[in-house]
């Protein structure tokens, strides 16, 4: 069932997006925890003001080398993601030459199926990550995001994994792989775990991400190594935090930075 939001409204676009998530769950694409997760990182977003802040930026550049760099990329898609970009999530595939692979962390095999659908009618070709295709299991993780694809995220060098949970961000990180996560909220055990941490809304990173990386596309591999290596995700996410932090104090003494 859906509402009709006038485009008057202030918050037309935050609206638009509740309504694509609930319309995702209808579908089966998005978890009823994946609502929860989405109103948490709506939080997070109120208290970093709803733009992209130059920490974002800044990851967004070390996100883009790496991916560019990276031997066997791959994209994890979940059901939040698959609604609220999933355009943007083929055009990221194709640029770098990143598969891309459903992995649900409610794992069914309709929604495995649903999400499946989502990205092929945004244009992607070819799906990783469901049935039988994910044959293969991380060890060290009891949840069902530990069912991977051989051909994708096993065999990956760099992930990206936006919107993902604290414990599947670790193993990845203990099979060796360079993680990259988008994710709201700076304190999250994903963030404070992955190796390039974006905090921002994925709705506006994934086209910041993919300019960055039409940007570098022709950078030389040794200049992407320089830019993935002097980048430090422990000080960058500690900067987010503070921005948050300034942000906050400047609201509280009557200051304003809100349009
Ligand atoms: O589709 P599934 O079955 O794989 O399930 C997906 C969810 C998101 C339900 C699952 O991964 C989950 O429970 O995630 P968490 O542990 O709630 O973590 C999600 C994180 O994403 C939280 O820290 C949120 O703040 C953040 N987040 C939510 N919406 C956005 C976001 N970050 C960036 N952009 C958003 N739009």
């Amino acid at each position: 069932m859906g509402i009709n939001i006038p485009e008057s409204h202030p918050r037309a676009a935050s609206l638009k997006i509740r309504e694509a998530l609930i319309r995702g769950v209808e579908d089966n694409v998005v978890a009823y925890a994946g609502l929860i997760a989405h109103g948490r990182g709506e939080a997070f977003d109120y208290l970093i003001g709803e733009k992209t802040i130059p920490q974002a930026q800044r990851a967004i550049e070390a996100a883009a080398a790496s991916l560019l760099n990276a031997a066997a990329p791959v994209i994890s898609v979940n059901g939040n993601t698959a609604v609220l970009v999933p355009r943007e999530l083929v055009g990221l595939s194709e640029i770098t030459g990143a598969r891309l692979e459903v992995n649900l962390f409610y794992r069914t095999r309709e929604r495995e199926e649903a999400v499946r659908k989502a990205l092929l009618d945004a244009g992607g070709r070819h799906i990783y990550g469901v049935g039988e295709a994910a044959s293969e299991v991380i060890d060290e993780l009891q949840s069902e995001r530990r069912r991977v694809d051989p051909d994708g995220i096993l065999k990956a060098d760099v992930v990206l994994v936006p919107l993902e949970d604290g414990d599947r961000t670790k193993a990845l990180v203990r099979c060796g792989k360079t993680v990259i996560t988008v994710d709201l909220n700076p304190l999250s055990r994903t963030s404070r775990t992955a190796h390039i941490t974006i905090v921002d809304n994925i709705t506006r990173t994934l086209p910041a991400l993919i300019e960055k990386v039409k940007e570098l596309k022709t950078t030389p591999r040794p200049a992407l190594k320089r830019i993935v290596e002097s980048y430090d995700n422990k000080k960058n996410t500690g900067e987010a935090l503070r921005a948050i932090c300034d942000r906050l104090l400047l609201l509280a003494g009557g200051g304003t930075d809100i349009p």
